[in-house]
């Protein structure tokens, strides 16, 4: 062997600062075709990024190998999105060589920050549940578990906020515009998916009516690997992403007609299924390219899934036994009659054993009760897009009514409740209802949604399937939320009770007792100082804004909308601001008010909030009479980076949805384990949260998900009269309304004034207004007394263990998956 190729293998593997700096220029040289004088930031990132994959790929190969070797039941996690984020930092601390990188950067004469910085930040996703999938994913390689994600590769992520004026637009999120150092391409690993067409029925070969799917449009769906790495780098796990390719045979027909142009088109627009990440957003998403996207990452992910299970065993029977297939929501919902044409049409097997196979195999998770949100795809839609699938809808609902009839005697409406298909209006199939009766388990993602998921949206199918519904509280992540993302805090605790915490979370209970040590509470605030400083430094290059390190810095992230409940924020913002004009001479605790958080574009009301939050700033920022007590800031473009930075330098974190509607968050989660109060309604996690905190660790304000219900069920709420009685409330409301905010458009506030009044405050921000004020009126007090404060972040910190998603990871897997660590051998290889 060539001497320079061995010395590049040995390199490739070496751990120590010296072998780092070494490949390091030899990537630069190598592979990214750079001279060390020459190169960007952009170039050696892309060379540490290569260089960092090459300690991962052995170990990879290993997990993979080992997975076949044991031949292990693999959990496979479907979602459309997986909002991961930068991948270096994460990569480097999983692999425990963060400070050799530094160092070795270092000797080049390179600043780790600035190469970390150049990395851009995958937007797979558009929020909590994109995120869920991420950290999952992290948690299943840490913990060992076989453990795939299957999603899009998508060439757009979620868009660029940029503010212009004011008001938010929305710009392409390019992250692979420079190429992806992560990622693998597979050529190789192709699948065909099909669109339209009709449906054959035959006879098959032993005289059973059977069916194929023929003039279909195809398209291939090419797979690209990133490795996941788990935290100590023992199993690296695999994301699988698909991309769209158009078959080579698409275009004969025009070329021979010489439509070359033509033929480039259709091209293409086969390729678009994996162009763009859609929006949450209920207007856009009926399209019928959501649909075919969603069609297209399920057919692939379950064609490879059968693959991988055919190399080891030649009957399905034994299907349910090595692989669980959880659908993130029921956006990959339509595997399970995608899931039962493979295994009947392609593969012969018999309706029953099929469906008993499928849903064996399937489980579901919920993550929103809201009713524009539930996927329901109209039939007419479904039968041209997708005509075979109609069919077996029809077959699976058809037998399932049947069965659930002779039971039902007579209850016609109970039945068309239960039934896949709403005959309401338009006809639509009901995602939900098809993702519940094809999987064995379907959770909620917190205590309170799990049991709201029962009463309400799927009422009758608990009925029916008393075993089926279970709970599965979300969690986060502690590696990327609190060891990466806050280097001070996390030192600080490992200094004193030792780094088990970062892969057993529950360990941080052992920070309970130095709450009441008042130096580690000096510690403590000092971690928190710094992490305040560097925020600030933040929110100075992104809005030019100068905000007080020494304010409550009181943190509301996470996307725009009106169950979340931005507007309360910003009505308790005018309210104050009203307050601390009227008393100037009284000695305020400043606080500055930071939001960040993107609307889906065709979401009006969520875009005007924005524009309001950007007015009020405005005009609160600068007013000299409230003498820098009060900072209004609304970051642009809110994604993971943004969280690493905002949410370890919060004090207060705003969870304030409307009970009973927010299904769990996570950001709550994150912001309380960085050691910030949560000032929130009893809602989704925050319910738990309080018991795991404490209720004296926490405001809770507001109406309870009971008497949200109950006020609404006898539409005896009138926000008007709440409005009058309430003279701060009142004086925002008209400040908005009169234009105050907008000197420029008077009018432009109508629609939330009108929302909030005469449309009857669906959200009920009025009704919630006057708890919420006290709640936060204590909360400046309390943050006068910071020993007490303090003392209280620390208990925050040393109760939220329980929500580490290594906690929810294995109760899925011994709940739900019924899968096993599995130890990869790692004795083929030689760079430890
Ligand atoms: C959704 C729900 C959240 C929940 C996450 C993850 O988030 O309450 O925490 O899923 O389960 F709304 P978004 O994608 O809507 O942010």
């Amino acid at each position: 062997m060539d001497a320079r190729y061995k010395s590049r293998d040995i390199e490739r593997r070496s751990l120590d600062v010296d072998g780092l700096k070494r490949s390091f220029l030899e990537w630069l040289v190598y592979s990214v075709g750079k001279d060390a004088r020459a190169a960007t930031r952009r170039d050696w990132f892309h060379t540490v990024a290569l260089a960092v994959r090459d300690r991962v790929v052995d170990r990879w190969m290993d997990t993979t190998r080992s997975y076949y070797h044991e031949d292990a039941k693999r959990v496979y996690y479907l979602s459309l999105e997986f909002l991961i984020g930068r991948l270096l930092t994460n990569s480097l601390s999983n692999l425990g060589i963060m400070d050799e990188c530094r160092q070795a950067l270092d000797r080049l004469g390179l600043s780790m920050e600035d190469v970390v910085d150049a990395e851009p930040d995958a937007a797979l996703g558009n929020g909590g549940l994109g995120r869920l999938a991420a950290c999952f994913l992290d948690s299943m390689a840490s913990q060992g578990l076989p453990g795939y994600g299957y999603g899009i590769r998508y060439e757009f992520g979620l868009f660029e906020q940029r503010f212009e004026n004011g008001w938010q637009v929305e710009y392409p999120e390019q992250w692979l515009q420079f190429g992806n150092p992560w990622e693998f391409a597979r050529p190789e690993v192709l699948y065909p998916v099909q669109f339209y067409g009709r449906v054959e029925e035959f006879r098959d070969s032993v005289g059973e009516r059977a069916y194929r799917w023929v003039d279909a449009d195809r398209v291939l769906a090419m797979a690209y690997d990133t490795p996941v790495v788990g935290y100590g780098g023992d199993t690296i796990n695999t994301l699988r992403l698909w991309s769209a390719r158009a078959t080579r045979d698409f275009n004969f027909g025009h070329f021979n007609d010489g439509a070359y142009m033509k033929a480039v088109e259709q091209k293409i627009l086969s390729e678009n299924l994996s162009r763009v990440l859609y929006p949450n957003d209920a207007t856009e998403t009926g399209k019928e390219l959501r649909l075919k996207q969603e069609y297209f990452f399920t057919s692939a992910s379950l064609q490879d899934i059968l693959r991988r299970y055919l190399q080891h065993h030649t009957s399905f029977d034994n299907l349910p036994n090595k692989a669980a297939i959880q659908l993130n929501d029921t956006h990959p919902a339509i595997g399970i009659a995608e899931l039962m044409r493979l295994l009947v049409d392609q593969h012969a097997l018999r309706w029953d054993n099929a469906w008993e196979i499928t849903r064996a195999t399937f489980a579901y998770t919920n993550h929103t009760l809201l009713p524009e949100a539930l996927e329901a795809w109209p039939v007419r839609m479904i039968e041209r897009v997708l005509p075979r699938h109609m069919q077996i809808i029809y077959e699976i609902n058809a037998k399932f009514l049947n069965r659930t009839k002779a039971k039902a005697a007579g209850d016609n409406a109970r039945l068309s409740r239960l039934s896949l298909i709403d005959e309401r209006g338009e006809r639509r199939v009901r995602m939900g209802n098809l993702a519940f009766l094809g999987s064995h388990k379907v959770n909620g993602v917190s205590a309170l949604h799990t049991d709201l998921m029962k009463q309400t949206v799927f009422n009758d199918f608990h009925e029916e399937f008393p075993d089926r519904i279970n709970n599965k509280t979300n969690g986060i992540t502690p590696r990327r939320w609190l060891k990466q993302a806050n280097p001070a805090l996390s030192e600080l605790i490992t200094t004193r009770i030792g780094q088990g915490w970062i892969s057993d979370l529950s360990q941080i209970s052992a920070l309970r007792e130095k709450a009441d040590d008042v130096v580690f509470r000096e510690e403590f605030r000092r971690a928190k100082r710094k992490n305040k400083k560097r925020l600030a430094a933040y929110i100075a290059r992104q809005t030019g804004e100068e905000v007080l390190v020494d304010s409550i810095f009181d943190v509301q992230v996470k996307r725009m909308h009106e169950y979340k409940r931005q507007l309360l924020n910003v009505l308790h913002t005018i309210a104050l601001y009203n307050e601390m004009r009227d008393n100037p001479t009284v000695s305020w605790v400043p606080v500055t008010k930071i939001f960040a958080g993107k609307a889906a574009p065709s979401y009006h009301m969520a875009k005007l909030i924005i524009k309001l939050i950007n007015d009020v700033a405005k005009v609160v920022n600068h007013d000299p009479s409230v003498h820098d007590n009060l900072k209004v800031v609304l970051l642009p473009n809110y994604n993971v980076t943004a969280a690493e930075i905002i949410i370890p330098a919060a004090d207060l974190s705003e969870q304030i949805s409307t009970a009973g509607m927010e299904a769990s968050g996570t950001g709550n989660m994150k912001l309380a384990l960085n050691g910030a109060l949560t000032i929130g309604t009893l809602d989704g996690a925050n319910v738990e949260i309080r018991e795991h905190v404490g209720p004296d660790n926490i405001f809770i304000f507001g109406m309870t998900a009971d008497e949200v219900n109950d006020l609404r069920a006898t539409g005896g709420f009138n926000p008007r009269e709440v409005i009058a009685s309430n003279p701060s409330l009142k004086r925002a409301l008209d400040m908005i309304s009169t234009g105050a905010f907008s000197p420029d458009d008077r009018n432009r506030y109508h629609p939330i004034v009108q929302a909030l009044t005469d449309g009857g405050d669906h959200f009920l921000v009025t009704a919630d207004f006057a708890d919420y004020c006290q709640a936060q009126d204590a909360a400046m007090q309390l943050y006068r007394d910071q020993e007490e404060w303090t003392r209280k972040a620390i208990l925050n910190t040393a109760n939220m263990g329980w929500f580490s998603s290594d906690r929810t990871v294995n109760e899925y897997a011994e709940e739900v998956w019924d899968v096993h660590p599995v130890h990869p051998n790692h004795e083929g290889e030689g760079y430890r």
